[in-house]
Protein backbone atom coordinates (compact mmCIF):
# COMPACT_ATOMS: atom_id res chain seq x y z
CA UNK A 1 0.00 0.00 0.00
CA UNK A 2 2.70 2.34 0.52
CA UNK A 3 3.43 2.48 -2.60
CA UNK A 4 0.60 4.38 -4.15
CA UNK A 5 2.01 7.47 -6.16
CA UNK A 6 2.65 10.62 -3.78
CA UNK A 7 -0.11 12.93 -5.52
CA UNK A 8 -3.15 10.13 -4.83
CA UNK A 9 -1.26 10.56 -1.27
CA UNK A 10 -1.32 13.81 -0.56
CA UNK A 11 -4.88 13.93 -1.79
CA UNK A 12 -5.88 11.03 0.44
CA UNK A 13 -4.56 12.52 3.48
CA UNK A 14 -5.65 15.66 2.77
CA UNK A 15 -9.64 14.04 2.76
CA UNK A 16 -8.91 11.86 5.67
CA UNK A 17 -7.37 14.81 8.16
CA UNK A 18 -10.44 17.07 7.55
CA UNK A 19 -12.72 14.27 8.62
CA UNK A 20 -14.59 15.12 11.92
CA UNK A 21 -16.48 12.29 14.05
CA UNK A 22 -18.35 13.17 17.35
CA UNK A 23 -18.30 11.45 19.77
CA UNK A 24 -21.60 11.04 22.28
CA UNK A 25 -21.42 12.35 26.05
CA UNK A 26 -23.42 9.28 26.90
CA UNK A 27 -20.97 7.13 25.79
CA UNK A 28 -18.52 8.18 29.07
CA UNK A 29 -20.91 7.74 31.78
CA UNK A 30 -22.44 4.49 32.99
CA UNK A 31 -24.27 2.22 31.02
CA UNK A 32 -26.03 -1.40 30.60
CA UNK A 33 -28.31 -3.23 29.41
CA UNK A 34 -32.11 -3.41 30.33
CA UNK A 35 -31.00 -5.58 32.91
CA UNK A 36 -28.37 -3.91 34.99
CA UNK A 37 -26.21 -0.75 34.83
CA UNK A 38 -22.75 -1.82 35.19
CA UNK A 39 -20.66 0.74 37.36
CA UNK A 40 -16.79 1.75 36.08
CA UNK A 41 -14.19 3.87 37.95
CA UNK A 42 -13.43 6.98 36.95
CA UNK A 43 -16.83 7.58 35.13
CA UNK A 44 -17.74 11.02 34.79
CA UNK A 45 -19.52 12.95 37.43
CA UNK A 46 -21.17 15.72 35.54
CA UNK A 47 -21.37 16.93 32.03
CA UNK A 48 -17.63 19.00 32.33
CA UNK A 49 -15.93 15.73 33.29
CA UNK A 50 -17.58 14.07 29.65
CA UNK A 51 -16.40 16.90 27.81
CA UNK A 52 -12.88 16.29 29.47
CA UNK A 53 -13.39 12.81 28.23
CA UNK A 54 -14.13 13.59 24.43
CA UNK A 55 -11.27 15.70 24.28
CA UNK A 56 -9.11 12.67 25.05
CA UNK A 57 -10.83 10.77 22.55
CA UNK A 58 -9.67 14.17 20.01
CA UNK A 59 -6.23 14.66 21.50
CA UNK A 60 -4.80 11.17 20.71
CA UNK A 61 -7.11 10.74 16.94
CA UNK A 62 -7.22 13.90 16.14
CA UNK A 63 -10.56 13.70 14.21
CA UNK A 64 -13.12 13.59 16.86
CA UNK A 65 -13.17 17.65 17.98
CA UNK A 66 -16.64 17.36 19.29
CA UNK A 67 -18.98 16.31 21.33
CA UNK A 68 -23.00 15.78 21.57
CA UNK A 69 -25.36 16.69 24.40
CA UNK A 70 -28.46 15.15 25.67
CA UNK A 71 -30.54 17.16 27.57
CA UNK A 72 -31.53 16.61 29.72
CA UNK A 73 -28.74 14.39 31.36
CA UNK A 74 -26.35 16.99 30.38
CA UNK A 75 -29.00 19.80 31.83
CA UNK A 76 -26.50 22.68 33.51
CA UNK A 77 -27.33 26.28 34.24
CA UNK A 78 -24.58 27.92 32.46
CA UNK A 79 -24.18 26.41 28.59
CA UNK A 80 -22.03 29.78 27.77
CA UNK A 81 -19.75 28.46 30.32
CA UNK A 82 -20.03 24.44 29.31
CA UNK A 83 -19.09 25.80 25.91
CA UNK A 84 -16.36 27.67 27.46
CA UNK A 85 -15.12 24.75 29.23
CA UNK A 86 -14.93 22.63 25.96
CA UNK A 87 -12.87 25.27 23.97
CA UNK A 88 -10.65 25.35 27.06
CA UNK A 89 -9.88 21.58 26.44
CA UNK A 90 -9.51 21.33 22.62
CA UNK A 91 -13.14 20.71 21.48
CA UNK A 92 -16.65 22.47 20.67
CA UNK A 93 -20.28 21.53 21.45
CA UNK A 94 -21.85 19.40 18.78
CA UNK A 95 -25.37 18.19 18.37
CA UNK A 96 -28.01 18.73 20.99
CA UNK A 97 -30.09 15.72 21.02
CA UNK A 98 -33.33 16.30 23.24
CA UNK A 99 -34.93 13.28 25.81
CA UNK A 100 -38.56 12.78 25.28
CA UNK A 101 -38.88 9.25 26.39
CA UNK A 102 -37.95 9.23 30.09
CA UNK A 103 -40.95 10.63 31.91
CA UNK A 104 -44.06 8.95 32.84
CA UNK A 105 -46.02 11.34 30.84
CA UNK A 106 -44.80 10.09 27.57
CA UNK A 107 -45.69 6.54 27.89
CA UNK A 108 -48.20 6.43 24.92
CA UNK A 109 -45.70 8.74 22.94
CA UNK A 110 -44.19 12.07 23.37
CA UNK A 111 -45.04 14.64 20.25
CA UNK A 112 -47.76 11.31 19.09
CA UNK A 113 -49.09 11.16 22.17
CA UNK A 114 -52.63 11.21 22.22
CA UNK A 115 -52.99 13.81 25.02
CA UNK A 116 -52.55 17.03 23.76
CA UNK A 117 -50.55 18.44 27.07
CA UNK A 118 -48.02 15.69 26.47
CA UNK A 119 -47.78 16.59 23.06
CA UNK A 120 -47.23 20.28 24.31
CA UNK A 121 -44.56 19.29 26.91
CA UNK A 122 -42.61 17.45 24.50
CA UNK A 123 -42.90 20.26 21.85
CA UNK A 124 -41.64 22.77 24.74
CA UNK A 125 -38.42 20.67 25.35
CA UNK A 126 -37.74 20.91 21.64
CA UNK A 127 -37.62 24.07 21.62
CA UNK A 128 -35.80 24.43 24.93
CA UNK A 129 -33.13 22.44 22.77
CA UNK A 130 -33.39 25.11 20.31
CA UNK A 131 -32.25 27.72 22.70
CA UNK A 132 -29.90 25.87 23.76
CA UNK A 133 -27.83 24.71 20.55
CA UNK A 134 -28.05 29.00 20.04
CA UNK A 135 -25.99 28.50 23.65
CA UNK A 136 -24.21 26.30 23.23
CA UNK A 137 -23.03 27.45 19.77
CA UNK A 138 -23.89 23.44 18.26
CA UNK A 139 -25.64 23.81 14.45
CA UNK A 140 -27.35 20.64 14.99
CA UNK A 141 -30.42 19.11 16.31
CA UNK A 142 -30.74 15.55 16.41
CA UNK A 143 -34.07 14.07 17.21
CA UNK A 144 -35.08 10.90 18.15
CA UNK A 145 -38.40 9.74 18.96
CA UNK A 146 -39.62 6.77 21.53
CA UNK A 147 -42.66 7.20 20.07
CA UNK A 148 -44.97 4.36 18.67
CA UNK A 149 -47.70 1.26 19.94
CA UNK A 150 -47.50 -2.12 21.49
CA UNK A 151 -51.22 -3.55 19.75
CA UNK A 152 -52.90 -2.39 17.14
CA UNK A 153 -55.46 -0.17 17.92
CA UNK A 154 -53.96 1.44 20.56
CA UNK A 155 -54.05 4.67 19.07
CA UNK A 156 -54.77 5.58 15.25
CA UNK A 157 -51.37 5.24 12.92
CA UNK A 158 -52.67 8.07 10.72
CA UNK A 159 -53.65 10.50 13.13
CA UNK A 160 -49.81 9.82 14.85
CA UNK A 161 -48.22 11.19 11.72
CA UNK A 162 -50.57 14.42 11.92
CA UNK A 163 -49.04 15.45 15.39
CA UNK A 164 -45.59 14.30 14.62
CA UNK A 165 -45.75 16.98 11.09
CA UNK A 166 -47.56 19.55 13.26
CA UNK A 167 -44.80 19.28 16.34
CA UNK A 168 -42.12 19.32 13.65
CA UNK A 169 -43.29 22.20 11.65
CA UNK A 170 -43.50 24.45 15.24
CA UNK A 171 -39.89 23.78 15.84
CA UNK A 172 -38.92 23.28 12.31
CA UNK A 173 -40.06 27.22 12.18
CA UNK A 174 -38.75 28.29 15.34
CA UNK A 175 -34.99 27.36 14.23
CA UNK A 176 -32.62 29.97 13.70
CA UNK A 177 -30.48 30.16 10.56
CA UNK A 178 -27.43 27.55 10.05
CA UNK A 179 -29.71 24.99 12.75
CA UNK A 180 -30.76 22.01 10.62
CA UNK A 181 -32.87 19.29 12.22
CA UNK A 182 -31.71 15.86 11.82
CA UNK A 183 -34.92 13.17 12.05
CA UNK A 184 -33.86 9.66 13.43
CA UNK A 185 -35.55 6.40 12.74
CA UNK A 186 -35.69 3.56 13.78
CA UNK A 187 -37.86 0.23 13.30
CA UNK A 188 -38.88 -1.23 16.44
CA UNK A 189 -38.25 -0.61 20.19
CA UNK A 190 -39.14 1.05 22.61
CA UNK A 191 -42.81 0.05 20.59
CA UNK A 192 -42.98 -3.50 19.01
CA UNK A 193 -46.18 -3.10 17.52
CA UNK A 194 -45.57 0.16 15.14
CA UNK A 195 -43.13 2.75 15.45
CA UNK A 196 -43.93 6.26 14.53
CA UNK A 197 -40.97 7.47 12.50
CA UNK A 198 -39.95 3.92 11.67
CA UNK A 199 -37.87 3.95 8.51
CA UNK A 200 -35.73 6.09 6.15
CA UNK A 201 -38.63 7.03 4.53
CA UNK A 202 -41.31 8.23 6.85
CA UNK A 203 -38.26 10.79 8.04
CA UNK A 204 -37.11 11.76 4.69
CA UNK A 205 -41.13 12.43 3.95
CA UNK A 206 -41.10 14.15 6.99
CA UNK A 207 -37.75 16.20 6.53
CA UNK A 208 -39.12 16.81 2.59
CA UNK A 209 -42.76 18.71 3.87
CA UNK A 210 -40.65 20.46 6.40
CA UNK A 211 -37.80 21.96 4.33
CA UNK A 212 -34.02 22.06 3.87
CA UNK A 213 -32.82 22.80 6.99
CA UNK A 214 -34.67 19.14 8.22
CA UNK A 215 -31.93 16.19 6.96
CA UNK A 216 -32.44 12.31 7.80
CA UNK A 217 -30.39 10.80 10.43
CA UNK A 218 -29.55 7.41 9.57
CA UNK A 219 -28.35 5.37 12.79
CA UNK A 220 -26.08 2.06 11.65
CA UNK A 221 -28.08 0.22 14.74
CA UNK A 222 -31.79 0.80 13.74
CA UNK A 223 -32.17 -1.08 10.77
CA UNK A 224 -33.90 -4.89 10.29
CA UNK A 225 -31.28 -7.50 9.75
CA UNK A 226 -29.99 -7.61 6.16
CA UNK A 227 -30.94 -3.92 5.15
CA UNK A 228 -28.94 -2.74 2.52
CA UNK A 229 -27.78 0.72 4.41
CA UNK A 230 -25.24 1.91 2.04
CA UNK A 231 -28.29 2.07 -0.53
CA UNK A 232 -30.34 4.26 1.93
CA UNK A 233 -26.67 6.49 2.21
CA UNK A 234 -26.65 6.86 -1.43
CA UNK A 235 -30.08 7.59 -2.07
CA UNK A 236 -30.22 10.09 0.66
CA UNK A 237 -26.67 11.95 -0.33
CA UNK A 238 -28.25 12.52 -4.64
CA UNK A 239 -31.13 13.96 -2.73
CA UNK A 240 -29.20 16.05 -0.39
CA UNK A 241 -30.70 14.96 2.60
CA UNK A 242 -28.39 12.91 4.22
CA UNK A 243 -28.15 14.57 7.69
CA UNK A 244 -25.36 12.48 9.20
CA UNK A 245 -25.19 9.24 10.83
CA UNK A 246 -24.86 7.94 14.66
CA UNK A 247 -22.28 5.20 13.59
CA UNK A 248 -22.32 1.94 15.89
CA UNK A 249 -22.35 -1.46 15.48
CA UNK A 250 -25.21 -4.08 15.88
CA UNK A 251 -25.42 -7.96 15.71
CA UNK A 252 -29.53 -8.43 17.12
CA UNK A 253 -30.70 -5.00 17.63
CA UNK A 254 -29.92 -1.83 18.82
CA UNK A 255 -27.00 -2.95 20.42
CA UNK A 256 -24.93 0.00 20.68
CA UNK A 257 -22.01 -1.80 19.99
CA UNK A 258 -18.09 -0.13 19.12
CA UNK A 259 -18.51 0.54 15.24
CA UNK A 260 -16.41 -1.18 12.89
CA UNK A 261 -17.09 -4.21 15.31
CA UNK A 262 -19.75 -6.76 13.98
CA UNK A 263 -19.34 -5.73 10.60
CA UNK A 264 -16.43 -3.76 9.22
CA UNK A 265 -16.76 -4.83 5.16
CA UNK A 266 -20.65 -2.91 6.16
CA UNK A 267 -19.11 0.08 7.48
CA UNK A 268 -16.46 0.41 4.26
CA UNK A 269 -19.52 -0.15 1.98
CA UNK A 270 -21.17 2.74 3.61
CA UNK A 271 -18.60 4.99 3.82
CA UNK A 272 -17.78 4.32 0.02
CA UNK A 273 -21.40 5.47 -1.03
CA UNK A 274 -20.20 8.23 1.48
CA UNK A 275 -17.39 9.04 -0.90
CA UNK A 276 -19.14 8.29 -3.85
CA UNK A 277 -21.52 10.93 -3.48
CA UNK A 278 -19.43 13.83 -1.84
CA UNK A 279 -20.32 13.11 1.71
CA UNK A 280 -16.53 13.28 2.52
CA UNK A 281 -16.72 17.25 1.26
CA UNK A 282 -17.02 19.64 4.45
CA UNK A 283 -19.86 21.61 2.57
CA UNK A 284 -22.33 18.76 2.43
CA UNK A 285 -22.73 18.66 6.08
CA UNK A 286 -22.63 15.23 6.54
CA UNK A 287 -22.38 14.93 10.49
CA UNK A 288 -20.30 11.66 11.21
CA UNK A 289 -21.52 10.90 14.49
CA UNK A 290 -21.54 7.52 17.31
CA UNK A 291 -23.87 6.23 19.24
CA UNK A 292 -22.70 4.29 21.49
CA UNK A 293 -22.85 2.54 25.06
CA UNK A 294 -19.68 1.01 26.20
CA UNK A 295 -21.13 -1.10 29.03
CA UNK A 296 -18.73 -3.92 29.56
CA UNK A 297 -15.66 -1.96 28.07
CA UNK A 298 -13.63 1.16 29.68
CA UNK A 299 -15.31 3.81 27.41
CA UNK A 300 -12.05 6.08 26.05
CA UNK A 301 -10.28 3.37 24.81
CA UNK A 302 -13.95 2.32 23.32
CA UNK A 303 -14.36 5.45 21.61
CA UNK A 304 -10.75 5.34 20.36
CA UNK A 305 -11.32 2.50 18.77
CA UNK A 306 -14.13 3.66 17.16
CA UNK A 307 -13.16 6.70 15.90
CA UNK A 308 -10.10 4.70 14.52
CA UNK A 309 -12.12 2.18 12.64
CA UNK A 310 -14.08 4.87 10.87
CA UNK A 311 -11.08 5.84 9.54
CA UNK A 312 -9.96 2.86 8.48
CA UNK A 313 -13.14 2.73 6.79
CA UNK A 314 -13.03 5.32 4.95
CA UNK A 315 -9.30 5.00 4.19
CA UNK A 316 -10.14 2.60 2.51
CA UNK A 317 -13.41 3.37 0.76
CA UNK A 318 -11.46 6.43 -0.46
CA UNK A 319 -8.42 3.70 -2.01
CA UNK A 320 -10.84 2.40 -4.66
CA UNK A 321 -9.81 2.82 -7.98
CA UNK A 322 -13.14 4.61 -9.13
CA UNK A 323 -11.35 5.03 -12.88
CA UNK A 324 -11.22 1.19 -12.98
CA UNK A 325 -14.42 0.73 -11.80
CA UNK A 326 -16.50 2.89 -13.95
CA UNK A 327 -14.49 1.12 -16.84
CA UNK A 328 -15.60 -2.53 -15.71
CA UNK A 329 -18.97 -1.22 -14.41
CA UNK A 330 -19.60 0.16 -18.12
CA UNK A 331 -18.34 -2.80 -19.91
CA UNK A 332 -20.85 -4.62 -17.60
CA UNK A 333 -17.00 -6.65 -16.49
CA UNK A 334 -18.92 -7.82 -13.04
CA UNK A 335 -16.52 -9.91 -11.70
CA UNK A 336 -13.98 -6.70 -12.40
CA UNK A 337 -15.79 -4.66 -10.63
CA UNK A 338 -15.92 -6.48 -7.59
CA UNK A 339 -12.31 -6.65 -7.38
CA UNK A 340 -11.80 -3.32 -7.78
CA UNK A 341 -14.12 -3.03 -4.72
CA UNK A 342 -12.33 -5.86 -2.74
CA UNK A 343 -8.93 -4.86 -3.64
CA UNK A 344 -9.64 -1.22 -1.91
CA UNK A 345 -11.35 -3.29 1.43
CA UNK A 346 -8.85 -5.67 1.50
CA UNK A 347 -5.52 -3.19 1.90
CA UNK A 348 -4.19 -3.09 5.64
CA UNK A 349 -4.57 0.80 5.76
CA UNK A 350 -3.07 0.95 9.39
CA UNK A 351 0.64 1.82 7.99
CA UNK A 352 -0.84 4.75 5.84
CA UNK A 353 -3.01 5.68 9.12
CA UNK A 354 0.01 5.88 11.11
CA UNK A 355 1.81 7.85 8.61
CA UNK A 356 -0.87 10.71 8.35
CA UNK A 357 -1.26 11.06 12.18
CA UNK A 358 2.87 11.02 12.39
CA UNK A 359 2.36 13.98 10.04
CA UNK A 360 -0.05 15.57 11.92
CA UNK A 361 2.25 15.53 14.82
CA UNK A 362 0.26 12.29 16.72
CA UNK A 363 0.92 9.21 18.16
CA UNK A 364 0.93 6.96 15.28
CA UNK A 365 -1.05 4.60 18.02
CA UNK A 366 -4.40 6.77 19.96
CA UNK A 367 -5.04 3.90 21.74
CA UNK A 368 -1.55 3.02 22.66
CA UNK A 369 -0.44 6.22 23.68
CA UNK A 370 -3.75 7.04 25.58
CA UNK A 371 -3.12 4.04 27.84
CA UNK A 372 0.68 5.38 28.30
CA UNK A 373 -0.63 8.82 28.99
CA UNK A 374 -1.68 8.08 32.40
CA UNK A 375 -5.16 9.94 32.28
CA UNK A 376 -7.43 6.68 33.36
CA UNK A 377 -5.37 6.08 36.32
CA UNK A 378 -6.10 9.68 36.81
CA UNK A 379 -9.35 9.58 36.54
CA UNK A 380 -10.25 6.67 38.37
CA UNK A 381 -8.34 8.00 41.67
CA UNK A 382 -9.95 11.56 41.44
CA UNK A 383 -13.37 10.63 40.22
CA UNK A 384 -15.60 9.35 42.93
CA UNK A 385 -19.28 8.45 42.11
CA UNK A 386 -19.16 8.67 38.55
CA UNK A 387 -23.07 8.88 37.16
CA UNK A 388 -24.83 6.56 34.77
CA UNK A 389 -24.96 8.20 31.07
CA UNK A 390 -28.80 8.46 32.06
CA UNK A 391 -29.85 4.89 30.93
CA UNK A 392 -31.58 3.09 33.51
CA UNK A 393 -30.44 6.18 35.85
C1 LIG B 1 -32.24 4.93 21.31
O1 LIG B 1 -32.39 3.99 20.32
C2 LIG B 1 -31.06 5.79 20.97
O2 LIG B 1 -29.97 4.89 20.87
C3 LIG B 1 -31.26 6.56 19.68
O3 LIG B 1 -30.42 6.01 18.71
C4 LIG B 1 -30.83 7.95 20.02
O4 LIG B 1 -30.05 8.54 19.04
C5 LIG B 1 -30.03 7.73 21.27
O5 LIG B 1 -30.75 6.73 21.92
C6 LIG B 1 -29.89 8.92 22.12
O6 LIG B 1 -31.17 9.48 22.43
MN1 LIG C 1 -29.00 7.09 17.56
MN1 LIG D 1 -30.30 3.69 19.14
Amino acid sequence: MTDIDPSRRAALFDVLRSQRIETPSWAYGNSGTRFKVFEQAGVPRNPTEKIEDAAKVHEFTGIAPSVALHIPWDRVDDYAALRKHAEDAGIALGAINPNVFQEDDYKLGSVCSPDAGVRRKATDHLLDCVEIAGQTGSSVLSLWFADGLNYPGQDDLRARQDRLAEALREVYDQMPAGLRMLLEYKFFEPAFYATDVPDWGTSFAHCLELGPAAQVLVDTGHHAPGTNIEFIVAFLLRAKRLGGFHFNSRFYADDDLIAGAADPFQLFRIMSEVARGGGLDRETGVEFMLDQCHNIEPKIPAMIRSVCNIQEATAKALLIDTDALRAAQNEGDVLAANAVVMDAYNTDVRPLLAELRQDQGLDPDPMAAYLRSGYQERIVAERVGGSAAGWGA
